[in-house]
């Protein structure tokens, strides 16, 4: 066992699948080729010292001392996982890591997730501790949900960890099953463009806890254990959490159909449904903002075959599937649309699936 080692963990998008991963349903994400590079030294003083390529400052704490609360900012995401690895009686001691993150932040990419997920391939495999990768995200979404205080899902720490290369992964959150399915667009002759809106994220936690709240309190009216378990659509609720239910209830529905599709090689159709999630979002979730909503228009009537905005909402990003031939015209669009309404200039680039975390040092 080495006592020192570099660890990258990529940030994600999420195909299809959207706010369905604390209801006990399904997800369609991929990884991003931008990852957290994590470079890690055991330490014999116990003490866990945490700086940042991306910040200034240096964060010392001692392992035994950690409790939710005693660190705050980008570290809680690293020592949150220290912590809750012993909690669950591992033998993680001191450790020095130092991060750099080239997942873009606050663009809903998972960045946090990334972090998570270096940390905890990089703490468990120093110290000898063999966890698989499902525990490794179950311990990272614990880290967030205790440690740092955000009531997030699974989804975005099982990308990370768990992603392949040139596919998509669909993951049933109930059961834990995954399946590894072929995404591979440049053959194709796809792209699916990722569109950065800049927007500022507003409201994301609390809005973010506001829908769970609902989705728990409309399976208890309703009497299941999760919304996962519902086959219709409509019911009989108070409009919000009606309008809450059909927006879960149709998306796992979605992310079904789009796993079908891909497993039989047709991308191309997938498009519909990516679109008919973002109306879903927009309409019945309210989880969109003029920005993305914008996009998602441009990419549209510039030639996209489907376009949705990506992640929890409130800001960050939009996907869109277009022919590679209609790129240039869809960026073109996006920008032109945004400069029309004054928003900040977005960024726009191809994405690809990569792989999950992984030791990068070779040793
Ligand atoms: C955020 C959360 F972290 C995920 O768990 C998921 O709920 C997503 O929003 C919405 O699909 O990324």
């Amino acid at each position: 066992m080495t006592r020192d080692g570099v660890f990258e963990a990529p940030g994600r998008i999420n195909l299809i699948g959207e706010h369905t991963d604390y209801n006990d349903g399904f997800v369609l994400p991929i990884a991003l080729p931008h990852v957290v590079r994590i470079t890690a030294a055991r330490r014999d003083d116990g003490v866990l010292r945490l700086s940042s390529r991306q910040a200034s400052g240096v964060t010392e704490i001692r392992v035994v001392d950690l409790v939710p609360g005693a660190v705050t900012g980008w570290a809680a995401y690293v020592a949150g996982v220290v912590w809750a690895l012993r909690e669950e009686g591992h033998p993680i001691g001191g450790f020095g890591l130092l991060v750099d993150g080239r997942v873009p932040l606050g663009a809903g990419l998972s960045s946090s997730a990334a972090l998570e997920s270096a940390t905890a391939l990089a703490v468990t495999e120093l110290s000898g501790v063999s966890l698989d990768r499902l525990e490794l995200a179950r311990i990272a979404q614990r880290a967030e949900n205790e440690f740092v205080g955000m009531p997030c899902g699974i989804m975005d720490q099982s990308a990370s960890l768990l992603a392949r290369e040139r596919h998509a992964l669909l993951l049933d959150t109930r059961s834990m099953a995954t399946e590894h399915i072929p995404f591979d667009l440049a053959p194709a002759g796809l792209t699916l463009l990722v569109v950065d809106t800049r927007a500022p994220h507003r409201l994301v936690d609390g809005e973010y806890a506001a829908r769970r709240r609902d989705c728990h309190r409309a399976a208890e009216l309703l009497g299941v254990p999760a919304l996962r378990d519902l086959d219709r659509a409509d019911h009989d609720l108070p409009d919000r959490l009606a309008h809450r239910v059909r927006h879960v209830v149709t998306e796992n529905q979605r992310v079904v159909r789009v796993a079908e599709l891909l497993r039989a090689g047709r991308i191309r159709e997938i498009g519909p449904l990516l679109t008919e999630s973002h109306v879903s979002l927009r309409d019945d979730y309210e989880v969109t903002v003029p920005e993305l909503d914008v996009a998602v228009e441009a990419l549209l009537g510039a030639g996209a075959s489907g376009a949705r905005m990506t992640g929890g909402g409130f800001g960050g990003c939009v996907i869109a599937l277009m022919e590679e031939t209609a790129v240039e015209a869809c960026t073109k669009a996006v920008l032109a649309e945004f400069a029309e309404h004054g928003f900040a200039q977005p960024e726009c680039w191809p994405a690809t699936a990569a792989a999950g975390a992984r030791r990068a040092d070779h040793t």
